[in-house]
């Protein structure tokens, strides 16, 4: 199947000439719409990828959500819920966006439940501590902004426009998160140290956030060629780097990388734990469980819901 035609059951045949033509649009920076002809790898693709992220924010409520009842103050508790429920959002005009590309909601929440999709890998991580809630703003969304600014220039028009307000969200948590971070780095000699401690323990994972290195991904070539992907895994990953170790300096914290040097362009880092992130991936990480039991329960806990839109839904139809 070449084109995709959200209207119809089938379409025609992939042939190399569609296949040039729609590189000639792609290479001159054109949108491609929904119902514009697409090769079926590209939309593949889009599905997976679009799905992953959707569900990577669906998944990504839980560990802050984990804190909403315990954050420290009432402003903090309020700027957390607002954070939490952003994410929501996220996920939300992500899965919209997937539907544009023929694949239902219901399929791909399915996938995610019965253990078949992937999420990103830094929301199997625990949060031991509130100075956990300031890393995940300041490192997970700083990482989030890194990998995403670029999005909002994917070929994919539905995909590039939920970005944009995805990330204008993403850069208020970051810096909510710095804020968390700055005072816990200037309050007492107990609390920086709980900041030190979520930086150990986070720093590493969020590296791993860019996915594997070049040599190992197997879709970035036809991603970039078909510029959904405007970066590879490894230049987002240094980029990150070079923005954040300045800003954990100014904290006053030390980064758990012995191997970590200015080379007068970049920050120059250690060894990632790549067997962890497979570990992680193939669902032994710390909390791949605990989340999955969580989002299961939590689907289980809403069909009332989906029950009650069916029947109002049927109801507006008959009145009409
Ligand atoms: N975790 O060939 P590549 C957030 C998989 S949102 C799990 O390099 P690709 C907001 C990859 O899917 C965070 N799996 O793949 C927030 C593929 O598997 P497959 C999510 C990973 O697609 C903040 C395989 O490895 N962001 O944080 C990971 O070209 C705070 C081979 O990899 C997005 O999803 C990983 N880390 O590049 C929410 C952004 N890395 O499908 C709450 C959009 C790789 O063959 C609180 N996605 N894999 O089975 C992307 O930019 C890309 O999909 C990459 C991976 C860069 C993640």
């Amino acid at each position: 199947m070449y084109s995709q035609a959200l209207n119809t059951a089938s379409a025609p045949a992939d042939t190399s000439d569609a296949a040039a033509r729609f590189q000639v649009r792609i290479d001159a920076e054109e949108r491609i719409e929904p119902n514009d002809s697409m090769p079926e790898q590209y939309r593949r693709t889009l599905i997976r990828q679009i799905s992953q992220h959707a569900h990577s924010e669906i998944v990504g409520m839980l560990p802050e959500g984990n804190w909403i009842t315990r954050a420290p103050s009432l402003r903090r508790k309020a700027a957390l819920l607002a954070k939490v429920q952003d994410e929501g959002g996220h996920g939300l005009y992500l899965y919209a966006a997937a539907e544009t590309l023929g694949q239902s909601r219901e399929e791909l929440v399915e996938q995610l439940l019965s253990g078949r999709a992937k999420y990103s890998s830094i929301f199997n991580y625990p949060t031991l501590s509130w100075a956990d809630i300031g890393t995940i703003g300041w490192l997970v969304d700083g990482a989030a902004i890194m990998n995403q600014i670029p999005l909002c220039r994917c070929s994919y028009g539905p995909y590039a426009r939920a970005m944009i307000r995805i990330c204008k969200e993403e850069s208020f948590h970051q810096r909510q998160g710095y804020e968390i971070m700055l005072t816990l780095c200037r309050g007492t000699a107990e609390q920086k140290s709980m900041a030190q401690d979520a930086l150990n323990r986070w720093w590493w994972p969020c590296l791993m956030m860019f996915g594997p290195p070049d040599t190992q991904s197997q879709h970035s070539d036809t991603s970039m060629r078909w510029k959904i992907k405007r970066f590879t895994n490894d230049a987002l990953r240094q980029k990150f780097v070079d923005a954040t170790v300045p800003q954990g300096l100014h904290l006053g914290l030390t980064f758990p990388d012995p191997a970590l040097r200015f080379d007068g362009g970049h920050w120059v880092f250690g060894e990632i734990d790549w067997d962890e992130f497979r570990r992680v991936l193939a669902g032994d990480g710390p909390c791949n469980r605990e989340r999955l039991a969580a989002r299961r329960q939590a689907h289980e806990d809403g069909a009332w819901v989906r029950e009650a839109a069916r029947a109002w839904a049927a109801k507006q139809k008959v009145a009409a």
